[in-house]
C-alpha cells in the first residue's frame, strides 16, 4: 500500500509514515548511468565552441551557491517570482481544485511552500512530488516541509525530470499540477523546450495542469547585473563547476586559470554564462580519458538562460496542447508565472 492510500483517521502521522523517497538514479540504474556518465561533458568540451550543460553546477556546494544567488539585491528573479504567487496562490489553487502537485526541480522547496499554505487554507488534501537531481537537498528538504505541514503526503523523486515524469503514478486527487517554477525553462535551447512541452503533455491527463514561472525580456543593464553580482557569488558558482569536475573526473582544472564571463546576447534573448581561459592550457580529465586544450581566453559556455515574451511563449504552449488559462506578471513585467490546461 503506498502512502497515499493509507487512510489517516484519529492520530497524525508521523514523517517516515508520510515520506517515501525513490531513487531514480541510483542504485538500480547505476549500471546504465556508468556507461554514459559523462558522455555530455565530453561532447561538450571536444566541440567548438566549448559548452558544459548546467547540471554540473549542482554539487552540493553549488546548490548552496545558488541559495546564496537567491538573496542578492540584483538577483530580482527569486524575489519577483515569490511575490506573484503571494499574490496569486490562492488563485491557482482555486482554479486547479484539490490536486496533487508535481515539482520539477524543487531544491529547497521554499516557493512551493506558498502553493501548499494555499491549498491548505481551502481545505484541500496535501500530496506533494517533488523531482530533483540532488539527493541530498531532496531529502531534508522532504522532511523539513513534513515536519511543518503535519498532514502533507511526500513522494520524492531523485530524478531526472524525463525519467520522473515516465514513472508518475496515476493521482489519487481529483486533479494533478506539474510546477516547472524560478525560470529553469531558460536553460533550454528553443528546440529542447518544445521536446520538454511533449514530455509534460504526456504526462498529463486532459483537464490537469501546468504552472510555468519564466523570467521576461527587460533592459540589458537589469539583466547584466543579475549575473554580475557585486559579490562575486554568481562567479564562485560558475567556477564552482570546475570544482565539481575536478572531483567527479578525477581531473585537475586550476580555478585560477579560468574567469567568469557573463553577458546577454540580444540577439538570442538569452544570458551566456561563460568560463574564459587566462593562458593557453592543457587540462587532463582522467577518469573520462580526455586531455582538453585551451586556447588563450577560449571560452565555455557553462549555460544559456533564455528571456522570455510572454505572448510568444503562450503561443508555443498553445501549440504542444498546452493552453495557457490565466497569466500573472508583476508590476514591472519582469517575471511571468502561466497556468495551463491539457486539452
Ligand atoms: C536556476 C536556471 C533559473 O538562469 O537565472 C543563476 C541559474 N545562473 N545565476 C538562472 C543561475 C546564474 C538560474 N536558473
Amino acid at each position: 500500500m503506498s502512502i497515499f492510500e493509507t487512510a489517516s483517521n484519529i492520530y497524525p502521522r508521523s514523517i517516515e509514515q508520510r515520506l517515501q523517497i525513490e531513487n531514480l538514479i541510483a542504485p538500480a540504474a547505476i549500471a546504465t548511468s556508468r556507461l554514459t556518465e559523462g558522455k555530455d561533458a565530453i561532447a561538450g568540451l571536444t566541440q567548438t565552441p566549448k559548452t558544459l550543460p548546467p547540471r554540473y553546477f549542482y554539487d552540493d556546494r553549488g546548490s548552496q551557491l545558488f541559495e546564496q544567488i537567491c538573496e542578492l539585491p540584483e538577483y530580482y528573479l527569486t524575489r519577483t517570482e515569490t511575490a506573484i504567487l503571494q499574490k496569486y496562490a490562492t488563485e491557482i489553487a482555486r482554479l486547479t481544485g484539490a490536486c496533487e502537485l508535481v515539482e520539477l526541480g524543487s531544491g529547497s522547496s521554499t516557493k512551493t511552500r506558498i502553493l501548499l499554505d494555499a491549498y491548505h487554507k481551502l481545505g484541500y488534501p496535501l500530496h506533494y512530488i517533488p523531482v530533483d537531481v540532488s539527493a541530498g537537498i531532496l531529502e531534508s528538504s522532504a522532511r523539513q516541509l513534513l515536519a511543518d505541514y503535519t498532514t502533507l503526503k511526500v513522494r520524492a523523486l531523485a530524478s531526472t525530470y524525463e525519467l520522473a515524469l515516465e514513472r508518475l503514478a496515476p493521482t489519487l486527487l481529483p486533479s494533478r499540477t506539474i510546477c516547472f517554477i524560478g525560470s529553469t525553462l531558460g536553460n533550454l535551447t528553443p528546440s529542447e523546450s518544445d521536446e520538454f512541452f511533449a514530455r509534460i503533455f504526456a504526462a498529463l491527463e486532459v483537464g490537469e495542469y501546468f504552472l510555468l514561472g519564466v523570467d521576461l525580456q527587460k533592459p540589458k543593464s537589469v539583466l547584466e547585473a543579475a549575473y554580475n553580482d557585486r559579490q562575486g557569488v554568481t562567479a564562485a558558482f560558475n567556477l564552482n563547476m570546475l570544482q565539481h569536475l575536478n572531483w567527479r573526473y578525477d581531473s585537475n582544472f586550476d580555478l585560477q586559470n579560468f574567469e567568469h564571463w557573463a553577458f546577454y546576447n540580444e540577439t538570442e534573448h538569452q544570458i551566456e554564462m561563460h568560463l574564459r581561459s587566462l593562458r593557453s592550457q592543457t587540462v587532463q580529465m582522467r577518469s573520462l580519458n580526455l586531455a582538453v586544450e585551451f586556447a588563450d581566453r577560449e571560452t565555455i559556455r557553462t549555460e544559456i538562460s533564455r528571456k522570455f515574451n510572454l505572448k510568444t511563449l503562450q503561443q508555443q504552449l498553445q501549440i504542444q496542447g498546452l493552453i495557457p488559462i490565466q497569466t500573472w506578471t508583476d508590476t514591472k513585467n519582469w517575471f511571468g508565472l502561466l497556468l495551463c490546461q491539457k486539452k
